[in-house]
């Protein structure tokens, strides 16, 4: 009789799927145990960590918990309206309390939350959860999930083995970390699971339309005209394959705006089919300037990030380079042609 074996990857999947519940025990009953919890993510907050931060205030709330979010840098222009936002904060006040549990989300490393990690007293008991590859495994207890979406789907699973009931506010904070982590459901890993649980946030009331104008199409006429000097600014080199937006101080000053109006903008260096590479190009003083960086198919952007010790996901990642703006740009092209004319051979 023919015997039929259960594929590797099946197997590994499975067993892999059993260890992660066995973690996610270990972290609810870490939670149930907390009297005092700090939630934190890493510097200058996107709508994943946020949303996802916005839910575990919830939940810690439900368990009568004492909870208080902190992050370092500024809060997306693009978040300001999003319900529970004035329980983020990012001013450098100290707790009201002595936490014994932190809760540490998107952070591959436990510095990138910046000055806030000065809020954890020793003997507290770290949780380390996250998405991004390369994550040193800082916790006491680690939940890495790099083919999860966003931070939001890893929280999801916790939430749901722990049984707690989604209302449609909490539904609409995980569903903005899916949905802007995934860019509107355009990155590759966008997955099925991602796909499954935004259906099952949108029975819970969230409605796909209010909350993609809420985030994406609330722009000022300002933002609008320095969206167009963006756009006007893109040079494109390497044959085509790469684009460089520039986003200068002069531009936001003149208006009264801040990088944080502008997050994702990025995105517009993707909009030529011949791109590989789209690069943002943020002159934040003389010599130093940030860039973010997007790609398609399997280049890795974060292998060029990670050159100016920045890091990210394979088609989305950043850097701080320490250059100023000119010599940023042609540092990085330099780099990504190499990398480029290597791929291609
Ligand atoms: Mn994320």
């Amino acid at each position: 009789m023919e015997r039929r074996s259960i594929p590797f990857w099946i197997r590994s999947r499975k067993k892999k799927m059993q260890m992660n519940d066995r973690v996610i025990d270990t972290i609810i009953e870490s939670f149930e145990n907390a009297t005092n919890v700090f939630v934190a993510a890493h510097e200058d907050p996107d709508g994943d960590s946020l949303g996802s931060q916005l839910v575990m205030y919830d939940f810690f709330r439900s368990l009568g918990k004492n909870v208080a979010i902190r992050n370092q840098g500024r809060i997306p222009t693009r978040y300001a309206n999003i319900n529970g936002i004035e329980n983020v904060r990012t001013d450098s006040s100290g707790l009201d309390f002595v936490p014994d549990l932190a809760l540490i989300l998107e952070s591959t490393t436990l510095e990138r939350v910046g000055k806030v990690k000065d809020l954890i007293p020793s003997g507290c008991r770290i949780i380390n959860i996250d998405h991004h590859p390369g994550n040193s495994l800082y916790g006491d207890i680690n939940l890495v999930n790099e083919g999860a979406s966003s931070v939001a789907e890893v929280i999801h699973g916790i939430l749901k083995q722990a049984g707690f009931v989604f209302t449609r506010q909490a539904a609409e904070w995980l569903y903005t970390g899916i949905l802007t982590d995934t860019g509107r459901f355009h990155f590759s890993s966008t997955t099925p699971e991602s796909l499954r649980i935004c259906a099952e946030m949108i029975e819970a009331g969230v409605d796909p339309r209010v909350m993609t104008d809420r985030i994406y199409f609330s722009k000022s006429q300002q933002q609008m005209q320095v969206i167009g000097e963006v756009i006007s600014s893109a040079e494109v080199v390497l044959d085509g394959r790469l684009c460089a937006l520039t986003l200068s101080k002069e531009m936001l000053e003149q208006r009264g705006l801040d990088f944080a109006d502008f997050e994702g903008i990025v995105d517009y260096s993707m909009y030529l089919s011949s791109v590989t590479i789209g690069a943002l190009f943020k002159s934040v003083s003389d010599d130093a300037t940030k860039v973010s960086l997007r790609s398609r198919s399997v280049f890795d952007v974060s292998e060029i990030a990670r050159r100016f010790g920045g890091g990210g996901h394979t088609n989305a990642a950043g850097a701080m380079i320490k250059l100023p703006i000119e010599s940023a740009k042609k540092t990085l092209y330099r780099i990504a042609e190499e990398m480029l004319d290597h791929d291609e051979k």
